[in-house]
């Protein structure tokens, strides 16, 4: 019997070690125990990473055999179709085998200081699909070794899921209820979008109700939705960015740090830091922090004499004697001219344009750099 074995974490295994996940051991048989040559097979075990220093309770076999490592038991248990986990005791160097895995709650598991517990990985949790090498590919917004946790932001699935496609993903942010959708640019600070207004194939001029649930495509023109908003900003610490494409397609900035937006019981009322850094677009949210969302349909702006939102056509955070500063909810025209018709239902930003229109328009959360 040849049995080549080798450990393969791969360099990330002492990253991985800390954070206290999972120790990949891939073994490799060239040839069967009963002699018989067959391709190779792989099969993964992993530490039960939601059960630290805990060890398989009962329907353990022990063998006699002195081992010189976890490798070796790992070995042993492979050929074993019975055999779906191990223990390795470090001390006495003996394998124990396990007819069955540990719990996800690690109710058939008792504390061990000194042994080590191994489940076979026979597959990816919520539908991934297991590759060669033991690795996971997870569906949508699923991260972890097997796919078993949903990342929390866009931030979360490219640095903990190493995901570094643009697309619609599932988020789970940490005071949410349940997951939802949105879309993650993951470039190098990685963007939850909050609205994306490119193809201008959606009508922003809405109600309360839906600028609360959110609408639109996900993956097109959107708004996310408030109580999302809510969720998310409350959940992480982000910077609230927004970018304005003009015609000749170049991009201006914005910034607004320690980003808040509160619950519908407090109007979704914005804060944000007051050491606002005029970007390449201009401040135009200043003279909001504070304020109340409003919407055609609810006039929570402080202007006694003025329903905001339905000046504007839009849904924002409205305040003061002007209402507003900025209007990228409002009615997108796209005018050939790049000129502001100057009406006060149109997109439009700050007086640092002047009167250069935007033609699109984005706003996203990024996460701020601790
Ligand atoms: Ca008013």
């Amino acid at each position: 019997m040849t049995v080549t074995t080798h450990v393969s974490p791969g360099p990330s295994v002492t990253q991985f070690l800390h954070k206290n996940v999972t120790l990949w051991m891939t073994l490799q048989l060239a040839l069967r125990p009963n002699g018989v040559t067959s391709s190779p097979s792989i099969v993964f075990y992993q530490k039960a990473s939601q059960c630290p220093n805990q060890v398989l309770a009962a329907n353990l076999t022990r063998d006699n055999c002195t081992v010189r490592s976890k490798v070796e038991c790992a070995a042993m248990c492979m050929p074993n179709l019975t055999c779906l986990s191990f223990l390795f005791d470090p001390e006495k160097k003996h394998c124990y085998f396990g007819s069955e895995p540990s719990d996800p709650k690690c109710s058939n598991m008792v504390p061990s200081a000194g042994m080590q517990h191994y489940d076979m990985k026979t597959a990816c949790s919520n539908g991934g699909i297991l590759m060669t090498g033991g690795t996971c590919v997870c569906p949508r917004g699923y991260i972890g070794e097997n796919c078993d946790i949903l990342m929390r932001d866009c931030d979360d699935g490219r640095v903990k899921g190493k995901i570094k496609k643009n697309g619609v993903y599932w988020i789970f942010p940490k005071l949410s209820a349940e997951p939802f959708l949105a879309y993650c640019r993951m470039v190098d600070r990685p963007r939850t979008y909050v609205m994306d207004r490119v193809n201008n194939d959606v009508n922003f001029t809405r109600m309360w109700k839906d600028y609360k649930q959110g609408f639109g495509n996900v993956d097109g023109d959107h708004w996310i939705g408030l109580d999302k908003l809510h969720i998310l900003t409350n959940s992480e610490d982000y910077e609230l960015r927004f970018r304005v494409r003009l015609r000749s397609n170049s991009n201006l900035f914005q910034f607004y740090d320690k980003i808040g937006v509160d619950d519908e019981a407090h109007n979704y009322r914005i804060t944000f830091s007051k050491d606002v850094v005029p970007g390449s677009l201009g401040d135009c949210l200043s003279p909001a922090n504070g304020a109340n969302f409003s919407t055609m349909d609810r006039d929570n702006d402080n202007n006694i004499g003025v329903h905001c939102a339905r000046r504007h056509q839009a849904g924002f955070w409205f305040a003061g004697q002007d209402c507003t500063l900025c209007n990228p909810t409002g009615r997108l025209l796209q005018p050939d001219n790049q000129r502001r018709r100057g009406i006060p239902e149109e997109v439009f930003w700050t007086e640092s344009l002047g009167n250069t229109v935007p033609y699109k328009v984005s706003a996203y959360l990024v996460n701020t750099i601790k």
